[in-house]
């Protein structure tokens, strides 16, 4: 059996149910002026990590690997938003409303896209996903077993918000979650480091976490 090295043990790999899962690479994480800057954030700890969420995208291209692509987005009428999410918090722009980069978070909006670096091509599956999960509310789950998918790498933002929910959704689905450390970031450094910790912990009770390098390595032979 081929191993990935990781924590907090080797992972498993079998690179026929092998997918990356790359969660909510858009501009209204990653720029200014949009959904991520009016929740009050540095926006600059996100864009840090696209050359490494781009080698993994291009290493997995190059094993003829599958890519899954999520965006936290929302329909134009608002019908998928729930109210408590729409209203929660003091942020300077709310979902739907109109920003620098058209409107916040909505579904064909220039800043629900994601960075250009890092754009899905042909053949590669794009969820939207109106929660933090990429299960809730979309076809991820029938996707993935239409394709016999039964690991993920999961690289993208943030670490402890969509990255960890939607690992947290696949575990208890059954599908082994491998996180690439260095291909995730949050908007604060503590919550990135926690995530980690808490989601290898107590024998992988989420999944594994491993370097970007570690995992392209082992696909190079996929
Ligand atoms: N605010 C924050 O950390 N994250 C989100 O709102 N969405 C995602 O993580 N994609």
């Amino acid at each position: 059996m081929d191993k990935i090295k990781a924590e907090p043990f080797s992972f498993p790999v079998k690179h026929d149910q092998l997918a990356l899962v790359v969660i909510d690479m858009q501009r209204d994480f990653a720029e200014p002026g949009g959904f991520g800057a009016s929740l009050g954030n540095d926006v600059s700890r996100i864009t840090r990590i696209v050359p490494d969420v781009k080698r993994l995208i291009e290493g997995f291209r190059n094993a003829g690997l599958p890519i899954i692509h999520t965006m936290e987005c929302h329909r134009p009428d608002l019908s998928d938003l729930p109210p408590a999410k729409r209203d929660r918090g003091n942020p300077t722009l709310r979902i739907g409303d109109i920003g620098p980069m058209g409107r916040v978070l909505i579904s064909g909006e220039p800043g629900t896209a994601i960075l250009p670096e890092l754009a899905p091509v042909e053949g590669e599956v794009v969820i939207e996903k109106p929660g933090k999960g990429a299960f809730y509310a979309t076809k991820l789950g029938e996707v993935l077993q239409q394709r016999g998918i039964k690991q993920l790498v999961f690289a993208g933002v943030t670490t402890e918000v969509c990255v960890q929910t939607t690992m947290r959704e696949a575990n208890d689905r059954g599908y082994e979650c491998l996180l690439a450390e260095e291909a995730t970031e949050s908007y604060f450094a503590e919550f990135k480091a926690a995530a980690i910790a808490m989601i290898r912990a107590q024998g992988a009770i989420v999944g594994w976490t491993a370097h970007v390098d570690d995992i392209l390595e082992s696909i190079s032979h996929a």
